[in-house]
Order: structure tokens, then sequence, then C-alpha cells
């Protein structure tokens, strides 16, 4: 019986021996992971026309006319913050010239602004600063009662307008008008104004 038992462990180990050396290996799968941020930055981007040229005709009497044209400012931007939009003359002389004859930038302002005096010009934007409500064009209209403020030179622009969301082809109308009497020469009197559309 002893004998017997001594064999039977003897077998068990050899089994036990065996088991562990014909066991298959597992190999276990192993990984690692990294991340990576795709930074995609949308720049912002605004454009500005305009309609480059106002032409406005007068006929005058010896008590001056006012005649009246727009221009319409458009422009887009992709800014959230909208964007503010100033004009002022392209350069320090304020005249509408005509060779070496004026006729001056008119001295009512965008918060205040005034009927034109004799030989003077002038914008308006319809709701802004202290202008009115509505404008509409004027063939010399002697007796005009419309208010106008001069365009400033160039150092000073003026903010017409400030918006506060994305813009898709907004558009601005700026009247420019021009009360001319009999003393003033004949002739084509021009000036150039500037329009600055900045992102907010
Ligand atoms: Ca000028």
């Amino acid at each position: 019986m002893k004998a017997s038992l001594v064999s039977k462990q003897k077998i068990a180990a050899v089994v036990a021996v065996f088991a562990v050396v014909v066991s298959p290996a597992v190999a276990s799968a192993v990984s690692d992971t990294a991340n990576t941020t795709i930074n995609a930055t949308v720049n912002p981007v605004i454009s500005i026309s305009s309609s480059t040229t106002v032409a406005v005709s007068l006929t005058p009497t010896a008590g001056g006319v006012v005649s009246s044209n727009s221009d319409t400012v458009t422009v887009s931007t992709n800014k959230n913050n909208g964007y503010n939009l100033t004009l002022a003359n392209s350069d320090a002389n304020t005249y509408l010239d005509s060779g070496t004859d004026t006729i001056t930038a008119h001295t009512g302002t965008f918060a205040s602004p005034t009927t034109l005096g004799a030989n003077t010009w002038g914008y308006a934007v319809a709701g802004a600063g202290g202008f009115s409500g509505s404008y509409s064009a004027e063939a010399d209209n002697a007796s005009s009662t419309t208010i106008w403020a001069g365009v400033p030179a160039s150092g000073s622009p003026q903010t017409l307008k400030t918006t506060g969301t994305k813009a898709t082809n907004d558009t601005t109308t700026v009247w420019y008008g021009v009360k001319a009497d009999t003393t003033i020469d004949t002739g084509v009197y021009s000036d150039t104004v500037t329009y600055t559309a900045t992102t907010n």
C-alpha cells in the first residue's frame, strides 16, 4: 500500500510537471494611445464697396438751390462682433474743387447737422447721429430744409455705423447734398471721400 501511494504521488508529480510544460502560453495584447487635437483657425475677413461716383447736378439761383444724391456702401464680414464704418475726406482738403474754384465743406456735424450754407456741401445718413429719419434725392430745391454735416478731413474720420453681428452685403446709404448760388463759376466740382470698415 505504501509503495503504491508513493507511486501515485510520483505519478501525480509527473503529471503536474507535465501539465505546466504543455499548458499553452496565452500572450495578452498590449496597447497605448495618443491624442492629437486639430485646430482649424478661421481668420476674420471684411470687404467694402461703394458706388464710386455720386453725381449731383445744380442749376443755381441767386438764393441758392440744393441738389442731392446717394451713395451705397456695402460691407461683408465673418466677424461675429460686426464692424465699424467710418467716413472721412480722402485728404486734408475738404473742398469740392473745380480748378481754383471751391465749394466748401458744410459746418454742420454728425451730431448736429444743419441746413446747407451757400456754396457748401455735406453728407447725411438717415437715422444716424442727429440726421433726419429719411432722405430723398433733391433737385434744385430752392426751399430745402434737409440737414447735413461736413465730411471731416482724413485725419478725423466720423463713425457712421457700428454693428454687432456678422454681415453679408450690409448696406448703408450715404447722401451727399450741395448748395450752389449764382456767385460761383460753372464747372464740375469734385472731391473724394473714403469709407473704412473695421471689424469689431
Ligand atoms: Ca479732398
